[in-house]
């Protein structure tokens, strides 16, 4: 049979015209098809295959643990202990709402609170929902098998030391990283680098597979302080209770071994609790021993005194006269001392603290004399012990020293030091002359380098002894079976171009005098409340170094160089002196001129 219209004309051409459409249409899908396929495959393969990976595959870091911080002996000061973060999916969570009660139960928050966390981020798939938690915490929580809900490891920081080290190690933020302190000083030593990983995770979150290293985790590193938590934890304890006694609003303690530079102690009042650092005040968090200045008053004078030796025109037994106990300077402005110590030497202007001998001395000397001493010292420079945010001071340039700047900067007024500064100051003199920067870390080399004769730092040495001495201001900072040297300080507070009823009382000194090894600068602020009462340095900063230097003399076993017999065998060996028999060279070769001078 054939077709009904086979053959004939005209029909076919109907037909042609539709095959012709047809076969239109079935190029232009294919093309279309082609296109996209080529579309979807070639020119935007690089897309699709992204978007499908990130729906599995996850680049994930890998917690790493920062390094262990040690005092010098080895005891832990800041660990790092394994927590674990909470997080969730909010696009999930938001799909299960019957699970957000249970889960803000256990997380410890309200519904409401959760709901409306989630709902800020609901177009998002991660949110912190707790951190740090303990891991036998985060196990519970887990446990609940709530969809969308995972966790990480990460480590959070511990100080064992609280409040006692909290200034100088500084603490980390919650993402462990160095905030504040040795913390951040040192933060890339401690760090270490969270590895990556790339996962492939399921609709949960839960890993199913490893796929790759990214990059290996590199731990951190520990770190040796030079800190002696023994010493600390003494000058803490004595600096605290002398500040209660006292009723002072502030005070630091800096403690440096003579011989390398290293900082054994470092404690300031008020401080905080590093564990729980979120309730403190932030002026509790600041480290004043570094970061905070003061006048330092007559702790300045020995300074003044090597200036005074260098120029050759005084020797220790040099005489001045200091009658009335006080001076009016060529500018018109009148400086005074407690009393009137008469006709002294320039050792007694040590022993006596007179502002009058000190600024005698300075009137004889060039400004740049005296700035050029004082800038050896360290004075107007960081001390370069690395601690962050540390004060330089303020040491003004010699040409702007009138007769009134020469005459007070010389016992300490017009310059601005940090405690830190001024037992850097102190140790160059116990150091025989050679200016040694401090420094944080057991072992490391800190650079010293020579600012005066060691013979001048001797005979400064010999008339700080005379201070502990019976004559002197500072026989509260005495310390049974060893000589100390050292000066005491007393300074109004300076306040808007006058001098306030407030005061910082110091002490700034070494033992054992004969052979130094520790050097030791106590602060304090305010005592009896800023409101008078007793305040001077060698009644409320002397006893505090004394009690810790005392303490800290056992914990290192220096040998005595003043044996006192007297107390051999007896049953109060502790820090509080009897009588004391003076060292073999005192007094110094010099009348007790005060005597015969009407008071
Ligand atoms: C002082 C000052 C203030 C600043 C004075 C202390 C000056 C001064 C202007 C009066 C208490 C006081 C630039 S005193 O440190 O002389 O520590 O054991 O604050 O003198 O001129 O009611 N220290 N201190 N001076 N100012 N300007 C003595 C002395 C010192 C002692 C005591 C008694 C001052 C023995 C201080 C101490 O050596």
């Amino acid at each position: 049979m054939k077709p009904a219209n086979a053959g004939k004309r005209g029909k076919p051409a109907n037909l042609r015209a539709r095959l012709y459409t047809v076969l239109m249409v079935l190029v232009l899908a294919s093309t279309a098809l082609v296109v996209r396929a080529v579309d979807l495959q070639v020119v935007r393969k690089d897309f699709y295959q992204d978007q499908g990976d990130a729906r599995y595959l996850r680049d994930i870091p890998i917690a790493v643990s920062r390094g262990t911080i040690f005092d010098r002996n080895g005891e832990p000061l800041a660990v790092s202990t394994p927590v674990e973060s909470i997080w969730g999916n909010p696009q999930e969570l938001l799909a299960n709402p019957d699970r957000l009660p249970g889960l803000a139960k256990a997380l410890g928050v309200s519904t409401d609170v959760l709901t409306e966390r989630l709902l800020q981020r609901r177009d998002k798939e991660f949110l912190y929902l707790k951190r740090p938690v303990d891991p036998d915490a985060a196990k519970e929580i887990l446990a609940l098998q709530i969809p969308g809900v995972a966790s990480e490891r990460a480590f959070r920081r511990y100080y064992p030391s609280g409040e006692i080290l909290a200034h100088t190690l500084g603490f980390t933020n919650i993402d462990d990283r160095g905030q504040e302190g040795l913390e951040l000083a040192f933060d890339d030593w401690l760090a270490g680098k969270p590895g990556v990983k790339r996962v492939i995770r399921d609709r949960l979150g839960h890993v199913v597979e490893n796929v790759e290293m990214v990059r290996e985790a590199q731990p951190g590193r520990d770190l040796t302080l030079s800190i002696d938590r023994r010493i600390q934890y003494v000058a803490y304890r004595e600096l605290k209770a002398a500040i209660l006694e006292h009723n002072a609003s502030s005070g630091s303690m800096v403690i440096l071994d003579v011989s390398n530079g290293e900082v054994l102690a470092m404690v300031n009042q008020p401080s905080f609790n590093p564990n729980a650092k979120g309730s403190a005040e932030p002026a509790f968090r600041r480290n004043r021993g570094v970061t905070d200045v003061l006048e330092p008053g007559s702790t300045m004078k020995p300074f003044t005194v090597v200036a005074a030796l260098e120029s050759g025109r005084w020797k220790p037994d040099t005489p001045i006269d200091t009658t009335p106990g006080k001076m009016t300077l060529p500018g018109g402005y009148t400086i005074g001392d407690i009393r009137n110590f008469g006709p002294i030497n320039v050792t007694r202007v040590i022993t006596k603290s007179s502002n009058v001998g000190a600024a005698k001395m300075a009137m004889s000397m060039t400004a740049d004399h005296m700035y050029d001493v004082f800038h050896r010292f360290g004075f107007g420079e960081v001390s370069g012990c690395g601690f962050p945010g540390e004060s330089p001071g303020l040491l003004p340039v010699a040409k702007v020293w009138g007769p009134t700047e020469k005459a007070t900067i010389s016992y300490g007024y017009g310059l601005s030091v940090t405690p830190m500064q001024l037992a850097q100051a102190y140790a160059a003199l116990a150091n025989g002359g050679r200016l040694r920067q401090p420094g944080f870390v057991r072992g490391a080399t800190n650079p010293d380098s020579a600012v005066v004769d060691p013979h001048i730092a001797g005979q400064v040495i010999a008339m700080l002894e005379t201070v502990v001495g019976p004559e002197g201001g500072g026989l509260k900072a005495a310390v049974a079976n060893y000589r100390v040297a050292g000066k005491t300080g007393t300074s109004r507070r300076a306040v808007g171009g006058g001098y306030e009823k407030r005061y910082a009382s110091l002490f700034a000194g070494m033992v054992p005098a004969s052979q130094p090894r520790l050097v030791g600068v106590v602060v304090i602020h305010d005592p009896g409340g800023g409101r008078g009462g007793v305040y001077y340095g060698g009644l409320i900063s002397a006893p505090v170094f004394s009690k810790v230097m005392n303490e800290a003399m056992r914990l290192l076993d220096v040998a005595p160089d003043n044996v006192q017999r007297w107390y051999a065998g007896s049953p109060d060996m502790g820090h509080t002196l009897g009588p004391m028999s003076p060292p073999p060279d005192y007094p110094p070769d010099q009348p007790n001129y005060e005597e015969a001078v009407p008071q």
